[in-house]
């Protein structure tokens, strides 16, 4: 397989080049594997995963050797924007940042397509999943696991009244995980609940077979029901029937993986409320993996409340030890694909498992008191509600009777739960008994096979009847490409070709060239005539089907943050860019042995009103790399310095340069007091001889420079960065002495 160079983006013509005979390497899940008590940098890791080859680290990481730890959860993130050719860039970036298990959700409704689907619609009424889709993600994902160093998980859903044909063809193309639990067949698609159970027995085989982890169905009831938090015993019972059913199916305990969420959210007291839920799932199926998705019920399209919601969240996994953490959209309630906020959440994930990194060591769950009582309340609850489908005649009659989804607490009933019909439902009718002679010459199977009439070795495998299946022999899958001709993968890369080809740059949110943007503003005003203003801003300024995707008042009559989405229409030649050469920097010896040659001192403070004073120390102090350590004389003269008083020191001194520190930017205050040093030295006649350059976390060299600067210095400048600046300048200025 080709490797992946990680300057260059993955070529998506090369993953569908021979896809019919693209096989995968391997089958199954793969958990991380722990790497205890873990040194990076100065710290101590207790909680940790082997690290990744490559990846993106935290953005601070840069002070700490750039060092990116890897928690011990699984990070799940969804991809699907319906075009798996993009979302394969996606789960790219996703895998650098720490995800390892990637989902691509259907939203199409699958699970009332009959069969399985060819081709690749993009997805007009949602995203269905095809074979084609499958074996090109899969692909692609086993160059980027290679690239990141540490397996992927590939996963979707294993439902619908085509969900055996779903298992078979995920267990060819080497699908690593699914959701299956015949429960959210009946709920929440009405397929016939009989016909469902059937089903679950055969693709449950089928994964057993390919070593598929699952997730179960769950989650739904709490993202259904009006009252989230009081479905909590119902949702104890669902995952019990779902486990045990896969294991008497004859999955692995470690590959059942409840599907659990913490039931609320903020402003509810939710930790009083989620907590004592995920303790009592844990106590009750110790034996089996936990999947934490967070809470999205009730998620608004503020990113910054989704993600607080999802620490806490965190909190809850780390506290109960989730295995797999889901991330989905951090702000699902925009219900956009904005896949770089899925990168954002994989990063707030990995940052909470980072920081939270030995809690356990230190704390512990009380054995007593609130805590204990909830758990022991929400038990009996699901307790009683397993006894009393029992009592009603089963889980079918229960089903009917409307005990599901119902918003009352157990054993209260609202009368309000999803009743379906054993005798209804989407495929009803269709389940037949197997005749005496029955006989399935397949790898993997369910139940009553008549197979050693045939041959007494064919009992434990009967695909050697046929010299084995395709699970045996991939070579024996039919492969069949895109049936639709209006819409499939090569005409889309065709209408974006132009920008692969052209060097031509558009943003993108969704799809290729789709040109969006997301922009940021505070309207001084109330809440609906800042939307209809920041419309006509951004009509103003170009932008097509620009939509407002979040508003937050900030006070009534003062003002209303606006967040807005819409497309610039046009793109950006990469050739006819103007980037300046990224300065170079000069090496340790050169520096030094210039100010042997040619002593240097400096006068430098922290300008204006300004008391900070870290960051220029970080600059002159030997003990962090700065300019003393080459020798060159420093004269600092502390915090809040007027312009004057530098100036003069400068003077009085005879000093080569004078470097000032500048951190408050109020009213662009940084770059009028550069303006203002600088017009002092020319007033006093020193300019000429005198250097003057200004840092700070919000410089921007190129505005530094307009305003007098020789140089500027903005956020994560080191010593080195301005020792070469003054050594460069000096022989600059030596040089244009000469010349005069
Ligand atoms: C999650 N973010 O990760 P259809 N089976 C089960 C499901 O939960 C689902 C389907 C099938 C969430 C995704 C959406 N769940 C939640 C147990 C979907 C999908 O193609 O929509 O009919 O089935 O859990």
């Amino acid at each position: 397989m080709k490797q992946l160079n990680p300057n260059k983006k993955i070529d998506i013509h090369e993953i569908l080049d021979n896809l019919e005979n693209y096989h995968p390497r391997r089958k199954g899940w793969v958990w991380r594997t722990p790497a205890p008590n873990a040194k990076m940098y100065e710290f101590d890791y207790k909680d940790m995963a082997e690290s990744l080859k490559n990846s993106i680290p935290l953005p601070s990481a840069k002070y700490f050797e750039n060092i990116d730890p890897q928690g011990l959860s699984t990070i799940t993130t969804e991809i699907a924007s319906g075009r798996f050719e993009d979302d394969i860039r996606r789960m790219r970036m996703a895998a650098w940042h720490g995800a390892d298990h990637i989902m691509v959700i259907r939203t199409a409704g699958q699970s009332h397509f009959e069969g399985l689907i060819e081709g690749t619609p993009q997805g007009t009424g949602g995203i269905p999943i095809t074979r084609k889709q499958v074996r090109a993600q899969r692909k692609a994902l086993d160059m980027i696991e290679d690239e990141v160093g540490r397996p992927i998980n590939y996963h979707s859903y294993i439902s619908g009244i085509a969900g055996p044909e779903i298992a078979v063809m995920f267990a060819e193309e080497g699908v690593n995980g699914a959701h299956q639990d015949p429960q959210y067949n009946v709920l929440y698609r009405n397929i016939n609940m009989i016909r469902s159970f059937v089903d679950a027995c055969e693709s449950k085989s089928v994964m057993s077979w390919a070593g598929i982890a699952q997730i179960d169905g769950a989650h739904n009831a709490n993202a259904t029901a009006r009252e989230a938090w009081k479905v909590m015993p119902e949702l104890m019972v669902q995952h019990a029937i779902n486990s045990i059913f896969s294991y008497k199916v004859g999955m692995k305990k470690e590959n059942i993986c409840l599907s659990t969420v913490p039931p609320t959210a903020p402003p509810a007291p939710s930790m009083f409320l989620d907590l004592p839920y995920a303790v009592a799932l844990r106590e009750f199926f110790s034996e089996y993996r936990m999947r934490a998705q967070q809470n999205t019920k009730y998620m608004e399209a503020s990113t910054r409340e989704a993600t607080v919601t999802h620490v806490l969240n965190l909190l809850i996994s780390k506290l109960t030890s989730a295995d797999i953490q889901s991330t989905i959209t951090p702000d699902e309630g925009r219900n956009v694909p904005w896949h770089i906020y899925n990168i954002e959440a994989v990063d707030t994930a990995k940052q909470t498992f980072q920081g939270l990194d030995g809690l356990m060591e230190m704390i512990e769950l009380k054995e007593g008191g609130p805590l204990r009582d909830k758990v022991r309340e929400l038990k009996e609850r699901a307790v009683l509600f397993m006894e009393e489908i029992i009592e009603t005649g089963g889980y079918f009659q229960a089903v009917e009777e409307g005990f599901f989804v119902d918003s009352g607490e157990y054993p209260e009933r609202n009368g309000d739960g999803i009743s379906r019909k054993i005798n209804g439902g989407v495929g009803e009718d269709t389940v037949y008994q197997r005749d005496d002679d029955y006989m399935a010459p397949v790898t993997a199977h369910f139940g009553y096979n008549n197979v050693a009439q045939y041959d007494e070795a064919a009992v434990e495998n009967p695909a050697i009847l046929i010299d084995g299946t395709t699970f045996e022999h991939p070579e024996k899958i039919v492969f069949i490409d895109e049936l639709d001709e209006y819409d499939n993968v090569y005409l889309r890369l065709e209408e974006t070709k132009w920008f692969r080809d052209n060097n031509q740059i558009k943003p993108e949110a969704e799809w290729m060239g789709d040109g969006t943007i997301l922009m940021t503003m505070m309207i001084p005003e109330s809440s609906r005539i800042a939307e209809f203003a920041a419309l006509e801003i951004a009509k103003q300024m170009n932008l097509e089907d620009p939509e407002v995707i979040n508003k937050e008042v900030m006070q009534n009559a003062e003002g209303t943050r606006i967040e807005l989405k819409g497309r610039v229409p046009f793109s950006i030649d990469k050739n006819s860019l103007v980037i300046p050469p990224e300065p170079k920097l000069l090496s340790e010896e050169e520096i030094r042995s210039d100010i042997e040659n040619k002593k240097m001192s400096i006068v430098c403070g922290t300008v204006g009103e300004d008391e900070h004073s870290v960051g220029l120390r970080e600059i002159i102090d030997i003990k962090h790399g700065g300019i003393e350590k080459y020798g060159i004389e420093v004269h600092y003269l502390g915090t809040s310095v007027p312009i004057e008083k530098l100036v003069d020191a400068a003077i009085e001194l005879d000093a080569d340069a004078i470097l000032a520190s500048t951190i408050i930017s109020h009213d662009d205050i940084h770059y009028k007091n550069m303006k203002r040093i600088h017009d002092l030295a020319i007033e006093k006649g020193v300019r000429e001889r005198v250097m003057i350059m200004a840092g700070g976390t919000q410089v921007v060299p190129e505005l530094a420079m307009k305003n007098g600067m020789d140089a500027g210095f903005g956020r994560g400048s080191k010593g080195i960065h301005v020792a070469t600046a003054l050594v460069e300048r000096r022989r600059e200025m030596a040089a244009e002495y000469n010349e005069n």
